[in-house]
């Protein structure tokens, strides 16, 4: 078998790492090798800049106005090192040191000889250790990382102007390294630098498997799948055990042996492939469609008697198309609509960025918290964005488990990328092998992206600036990557870009789209010249605009809240904790600073304090996206997704994410959980004033539902009430009730609600939020303490009330539910939880609209 001697599959190994930094060229491994001190504890995979805090070194650099204070990091050349015992290779076997992700420019030294050098994080790399391995003392690893600028004086490329992109001569598109990391409209400038994924050895015999591939081919009545099983066979000829064999035995979720087979690797063939039938498989589905019911792939190398390698995979018997077909109700449009097990869906998803600056630090249970709390707002789909990481395979494997889709970018985004650098050109290739190899059997894979925003901004500047000539990074997009997906897997759908497709890369005609005229005010793109200008008034910004997209498929949209004051008050100085002051600025990427205001004005008007600001920011950002989903869902399947710009954060800052930094949900969250709801039901307003309302069911069944509407007035008086019943067919989406003329309608000073047993309670206001009659006195609130630390919150409406809320100075605490209406005489209880720690009736308040 192949032995693991040293491995540190998401551990901190091989043994201890130490780091040290110098001066570019300052010292060559030789004089390391005599020894020094200075050294400082790190682990890996691990960050450079937790290190350096956790030695002392710098202050955090997430705290107060730090960041600045630690740009020093990624210009210093670092050395990371490590022993691990002695060892040799015996006959027919060899050592092969392999290195997951090392970020970026690394000389990797074992023993004082050079090993290798590398250039690219995104990708792994494997050298054959064996001939500078000692056995007679522990070998010494020495890895040196140059600060990227040095790699890229002499080259040029400018990047565009049109995120906030703070350190330009970062030549960012030069390097494959996590864009994100140079400084991003919600993130700081922190490039990375260090060990940030695992770094495996590895004794191997004879042969080892290289890679297996498992692919769905038929979903029924029995499944077909496709198994290919490639190897490196390395021992010297004359071995005389007959050929090499792989095993392979398919379990079902139950762990019972449904498909097994033999293969021989026949004289030279490194590679052989088999098809497996599976008779009524359980197929994996996303949580409102089925369960994501995962099968185990066992492989197994053997020679002779031996084994020599093996392979564990999780995989999941499952088809995924992207239709683009003809929608033929709309005229002149396509789909852009993904087909689970050929069920079309509709993508309720986010845009994941990193989880931290310190790309190394993350760990699996952060993945898992993480996309746990996105699957329990009714999240189907995850767009891993390409400014940030292909993410580890922790970040895979949860969302195979939680069925979670997963729209994976390449790592490019807003910029061109030098197809003429041969060095370049080719340490691309590696990665986009290595990835797709790497991801390619996880069931949760939906599609493959070219990049973020690359070939939609090109154009668009083209057109601002009437030079039209190719987007740089074709290379990449439509011809290099598209060729390895034929090669490595075609089975899983590719789009070139996001945004792309249509007659304009933004077009909601085909293809999908980027909603930025809510928030950043670009004007919807047309299909023809000439493009519209910025504006960013109230009026052009509003989120009541997303009514007018008729975009396909909708794989950004979003509006910026900040995190909760807790959030802030951890990481911001006490002085600062004020609008406008200097900390509280540095929180936010965007510019300019005060973008939101023209958001908040016609919403909640402007807020007076930051306390205020809060939440005013996560009032308009909850009320925002609940009506541009509402609105998008409804239109299914002329709409087929909507993937919320952002999900999460990678430092406390101020940011579109639904869940801070440190985990603390945004209003949002709570609003996004019902506005995605498998089942929803939402009011529509057309034109001439008639109220609709409409049920949208994401499942497979038809949905028979109940619903009582009521107008009333702020105060509880009833003007009418309405009940009845009707029934929404599987996957479908349709008005089931129209407002008639013969009774009160809309009016400022009245609110229409539904309730029903098959959907979440909802409501439509008639006039702008900031005007409305709400309650002027708090709802009563009791608080009682349970056996097991939490507490139990019960509320209670004096009149009807709007957002309302509790807050916990405790990042710990969770709410059961948060952030909703109170009907006059309703009652509500709320439950706290702090996983497990005692919860104190202080430990929470009621938050408020006014102070
Ligand atoms: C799009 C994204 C990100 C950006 C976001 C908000 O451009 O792809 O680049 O952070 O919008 O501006």
């Amino acid at each position: 078998m192949a032995e693991i001697v040293v491995s540190n599959a998401g551990q901190t190994l091989p043994g201890e790492w130490e780091i040290k930094d110098y001066a570019p060229n300052e010292v060559s491994a030789a004089e390391l090798l005599a020894g020094s001190d200075g050294w400082i504890a790190a682990s890996a995979p691990g960050d450079t800049y937790l290190a350096l805090y956790e030695a002392g070194r710098i202050p955090h650099p997430f705290a107060e106005q730090n960041e600045s204070a630690c740009a020093w990091v990624k210009d210093r050349e670092w050395w990371w090192r490590s022993r691990f015992p002695a060892m040799k290779p015996g006959p027919n076997e060899r050592v092969m040191l392999t290195f997951e992700g090392l970020d970026t420019y690394a000389s990797i030294w074992l023993n004082g000889g050079l090993l290798g050098k590398t250039d690219n994080m995104f990708a792994a790399f494997s050298f054959d250790a064996g001939p500078l391995l000692r056995d007679d003392e522990p070998n010494l690893l020495l890895i040196c990382f140059t600060p990227p600028a040095l790699r890229v004086a002499d080259k040029s490329m400018a990047t565009w102007d049109i995120i906030a992109d703070p350190i330009k001569e970062s030549k960012r598109n030069f390097h494959r390294k996590a864009q994100f990391g140079w400084g991003w409209d919600w993130g700081p400038q922190l490039p990375s630098v260090g060990i940030w994924r695992p770094v495996r050895l590895e004794r191997q015999r004879i042969a080892a498997i290289r890679d297996v591939r498992f692919t769905t081919l038929v979903i029924e009545p029995a499944a077909v799948i496709d198994v290919a099983v490639t190897i490196d066979a390395f021992a010297a000829e004359g071995d005389s055990r007959g050929p090499l064999r792989a095993v392979i035995q398919l379990l079902d979720p139950a762990g019972v042996q449904v498909a097994g087979t033999t293969l021989t690797f026949d004289g030279a063939s490194r590679s052989t492939a088999c098809q497996l039938t599976v008779d009524t498989p359980s197929l994996w589905w996303t949580p409102e469609l089925g369960l994501p019911s995962l099968y185990t792939l066992r492989v197994e190398l053997a020679h002779g008697e031996q084994t020599l390698d093996q392979r564990t995979l999780k995989v999941g018997i499952r088809s995924i198309e992207l239709d683009t077909s003809a929608d033929l109700d709309e005229p002149g449009c396509d789909f852009f609509r993904f087909l689970l097990n050929g069920v079309p869906i509709f993508a309720r998803g986010v845009n994941w960025i990193p989880a931290s600056s310190f790309v190394g630090a993350t760990t699996a249970s952060d993945h898992e918290t993480l996309l746990k709390e996105a699957a329990t707002v009714n999240v189907n789909m995850v767009r891993v964005w390409g400014g940030g990481l292909y993410e580890t395979d922790a970040f895979y494997d949860a969302c195979d488990r939680l069925g979670l889709l997963v729209w994976q970018d390449f790592m490019f985004a807003c910029a061109p990328y030098p197809e003429d650098e041969p060095a370049f050109v080719e340490s691309v290739q590696r990665e986009v092998d290595y990835q797709i190899t790497r991801l390619r059997n996880h069931p949760s894979l939906a599609l493959w992206c070219g990049n973020n925003e690359g070939q939609a901004v090109h154009q668009f500047m083209s057109r601002m600036t009437g030079v039209n000539t190719p987007y740089p990074g074709d290379l990449f997009f439509q011809r290099m990557i598209p060729q390895a997906l034929k090669a490595l897997d075609p089975a899983t759908p590719y789009w070139p870009g996001s945004p792309y497709g249509g007659p304009s890369h933004n077009s909601m005609r085909a293809g999908d789209v980027h909603n930025w005229t809510v928030w950043h005010g670009l004007p919807p793109v047309p299909d023809a010249e000439p493009v519209g200008t910025f504006d960013h008034s109230p009026e052009a910004v509003a989120y009541t605009r997303y009514a007018e997209d008729k975009a396909r498929f909708v794989s950004e949209f979003g509006i910026q809240a900040a995190p909760a004051e807790s959030t802030l008050a951890r990481w911001i100085a006490p002085d600062q904790m004020t609008l406008g002051s200097e900390g509280f600025l540095n929180r936010i990427k965007d510019h300019p600073q005060d973008k939101v205001n023209a958001m908040l004005i016609p919403v909640t008007g402007l807020p007076a304090t930051l306390r205020q600001y809060v939440t005013f920011t996560q009032l308009v950002q909850a009320e925002g996206l609940k009506f541009g989903i509402e609105h998008y869902r409804r239109r299914k399947p002329h709409c087929s997704g909507t993937l919320i710009w952002q999900y999460n954060d990678c430092w406390p800052g101020i940011s579109w994410s639904l869940i801070d930094y440190d985990r603390v949900r945004k209003a949002s969250w709570y609003y996004v959980a019902r506005a995605y709801a498998p089942v929803l039901g939402s009011f529509k307003t057309l034109d001439d004033g008639t109220v609709e309302l409409w049920v949208t069911n994401d499942t497979r069944a038809d949905v028979e539902f109940d619903a009582t509407l009521t107008m009333m007035t702020f105060d509880g008086a009833t003007l009418w009430q309405e009940t009845m019943a009707g029934t929404v067919p599987a996957t479908g989406s349709r008005a089931v009730w129209r407002s008639s003329l013969d009774r009160p309608g809309a009016a400022p000073d009245r609110v229409l609600t539904v309730r029903s047993s098959q959907f979440a309670d909802n409501r439509l206001f008639f006039a702008p939020i900031k005007t409305l009659p709400f309650a002027a006195t708090e709802p009563r609130m009791d608080v009682q303490a349970g056996d097991d630390g939490a507490l139990s919150v019960t509320l209670t409406g004096i009149g009807y009330h709007h957002f309302v809320h509790l807050l916990a100075a405790d990042a710990h605490a969770t709410f059961s539910d948060n952030y909703f209406d109170l009907q006059p005489g309703e009652t509500r209880t709320v439950r706290v939880a702090a996983g497990g720690m005692m919860l104190t009736p202080a430990s929470v308040s009621l938050g408020s609209f006014h102070r």
